[in-house]
């Protein structure tokens, strides 16, 4: 069934030659001509695993142990700390390469975590990204595997983690750490970058048995919600040290994210019941106060914090997450609506433009990232219903980025996507490795070695909870 929703293009593209063989989603019940049922999903899930293997063997050949390959130039590019790589991609890749039964590539990332990754350096890293792509890329990998080494890593870089939030009198982590000596920098922080550690840091603590972890990333949450005002909203932006709000913006949008997420990655991971409590009132809230309709079209603008007014008129495409959030907070009408507001992006730029003018809708900036939120909202809406609908905007996003995306050593971030054919950037952000391949493996059918009624990942796309152990190779059949 195709949503009445979609923008009236997208339907036509979907009935028409994108969408061609694919007239059912992955549930398979329906082929087209002599093809078996689900048939064409396999294939394309396929296809996705074949490229995911080949960016892998360029970065293998090209890249070993750096943090992120240039897939035009051929070169590589450290992100945490310059000169010092961490092998972030080699880390992001790895529960991914698992779960499509790429066991050597997997073994080999392994091999090289427990043969090169130190985290004895003298230099700073962002505590929040390293939590989310290297302390959840550890965990989920040590999950997929068994291996106890993953998770002594894991542990190692956690506890450096930990000096950010005991340094703070209030608990809220600065933004850096030094992994070597403890010292830390940048109080002015954000809600995303205090409160994106519940899930891994629960994780570990269950792991290990050691509940300080999840303590200390549930106390800075606590802070902040603490501060909410009479409306019910939070501000984006938080000092470390005063403890205070440092702007007046409400965000579900960039600087407040994944706070959101794992408030209910929390009740849904360790049935936490507060902060189920919590999610609830922030979506509440959130639907009263953040909520803004343009020509029909459902956004989430910044507002005030206590008034609820619209404090600016744009979009990230960073956002879009949130459409999969409302369905599973139980807002579905709201997340499909959402959803159809990116869809809709898609159908008029072909990719989701980075920043949005709302009002205008049109794209604000050239060059895109290279995102992963769109399959990650079709992902979360799919587990709910397993809906063909979902897949099927998955695999149009899919097809979008191998066209424009590709390029001569892995997939590319774009620079200019108002050019005909796009300006390619030079970058294959650690995120893609970890995120959209594994997003659309999973809706299109590549699903074997995780169990999709139990599966939970992260804000990275790391795999906290639903692998199924011992399930051989040849992952494609559903
Ligand atoms: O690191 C990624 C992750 O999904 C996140 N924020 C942005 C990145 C992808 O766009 O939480």
């Amino acid at each position: 069934m195709i949503s009445a929703d979609l923008p009236r293009r997208t339907i036509l593209k979907i009935l028409g030659g994108a969408f061609a063989g694919l007239a059912s989603g992955p549930s398979g019940a329906i082929g087209t001509g002599s093809s078996r049922p689900g048939e064409e999903w396999r294939t394309l899930a396929a296809d996705v695993r074949s490229e995911f293997r080949w960016a892998w063997r360029n970065y293998r050949e090209r890249a070993w142990g750096k943090d992120e390959i240039n897939p035009v130039s051929g070169s590589s590019r450290s992100f945490f700390i310059e000169g010092h790589d961490l092998g972030l991609s080699c880390v992001e890749a790895l529960d991914t390469l698992w779960l499509m039964g790429l066991d050597e590539e997997f073994q080999e990332g392994v091999d090289w975590v427990k043969a090169h990754l130190d985290f004895d350096i003298d230099g700073d890293a962002q505590v929040f990204e390293t939590n989310i792509r290297l302390v959840g890329g550890l965990l989920s990998a040590h999950l997929a595997c068994g291996d106890p080494m993953l998770l002594e890593r894991a542990q190692d870089l956690a506890n450096r983690l930990m000096k950010a939030f005991e340094a703070s009198p209030h608990g809220l982590p600065y933004r850096y750490v030094n992994l070597k000596t403890g010292a830390v920098r940048d109080p002015d922080t954000n809600l995303a970058e205090i409160g994106t550690y519940t899930s891994e840091f629960g994780l570990l603590g269950r792991l290990t048995g050691d509940d300080r972890y999840y303590s200390a990333a549930k106390r800075a949450m606590k802070h902040a919600l603490d501060l909410r005002s009479p409306i019910g909203l939070m501000a984006a932006n938080i000092h470390a040290e005063t403890g205070r709000f440092t702007s007046r913006n409400a965000s579900i949008d960039i600087y407040a994210d994944s706070f959101y997420e794992y408030l209910w990655d929390a009740w849904d991971l360790f049935g936490d019941i507060e902060m189920k409590g919590w999610s609830e009132e922030c979506s509440a809230q959130q639907l009263a106060h953040q909520a803004k309709r343009y020509d029909g079209r459902l956004w989430f603008p910044m507002v005030d914090f206590e008034s609820g007014e619209a404090t600016s008129g744009t979009q990230s495409e960073l956002a879009a997450y949130y459409a999969g959030l409302l369905g599973q907070t139980g807002h579905r009408a709201e997340g499909e609506a959402y959803l159809a507001t990116f869809v809709e992006m898609q159908s008029n730029f072909d990719v989701i433009p980075e920043i949005i003018d709302v009002r205008q809708r049109r794209p604000l900036t050239r060059g895109t990232g290279l995102r992963p939120e769109f399959p990650d909202a079709c992902l979360n809406l799919w587990l709910l219903d397993r809906n063909d609908r979902y897949p099927m905007l998955a695999a149009e996003h899919y097809r979008t980025m191998k066209r424009t995306s590709r390029a001569a050593y892995g997939y590319t971030s774009l620079a200019d996507i108002t050019t005909r054919p796009m300006k390619q950037g030079d970058n294959c952000p650690g995120y893609w490795w970890a995120e959209q391949m594994k997003y659309y493996y999973l809706l299109f059918g590549g699903h074997m070695r995780v169990d999709l009624d139990t599966l939970a990942v992260s804000t990275e796309g790391k795999i906290l909870r639903g692998f199924r152990r011992g399930v051989a190779k040849g992952s494609l059949r559903r």
